[in-house]
């Protein structure tokens, strides 16, 4: 699969410092900040700091260094917004036209604090 990769997209503009951040944690490899229309109570966004536009891409494509840090770096924001297999979470990552992805830098929104519902009726 080749994937072309936009780096005028927003959130590759946020990676550069040219828009500001609320970010939660950064790591050599990987950003994570709030969203800006959060839908719970905790909605983070966590990227990888490479140019991979979905998350197949970026498993396809990305170091294992990268690959192990996004997931630590998930792990630490889980343990630090207080998710606990009690209270659970929503992972989101939306991919191309039929995923309605926005932003075309794979992100994982990571949605807590509420119960976010059933997915299909
Ligand atoms: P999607 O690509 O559909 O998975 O959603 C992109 C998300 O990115 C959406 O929840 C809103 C958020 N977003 C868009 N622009 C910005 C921005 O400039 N800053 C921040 N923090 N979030 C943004």
């Amino acid at each position: 699969m080749t994937y072309s990769y936009d780096d005028q997209n927003i959130f590759a503009k946020i990676l550069r410092g040219e828009i500001p951040n609320n970010t939660v944690l950064e790591t050599d490899h990987t950003l994570a900040f709030a969203d800006i229309r959060p839908q719970a109570p905790t909605h983070v966004l966590v990227i990888p700091k490479g140019p991979y536009v979905t998350y197949d891409h970026f498993a396809a494509e990305a170091s294992d260094a990268e690959i192990v840090d996004f997931n630590r770096t998930v792990a630490r924001i889980c343990a630090d917004a207080g998710i606990t297999p009690d209270t659970g979470a929503r992972y989101i990552s939306n991919a191309g036209p039929d995923g309605v992805q926005e932003v075309p830098h794979f992100h994982l929104h990571i949605l807590a604090g509420r119960n976010m519902g059933r997915m299909v009726a």
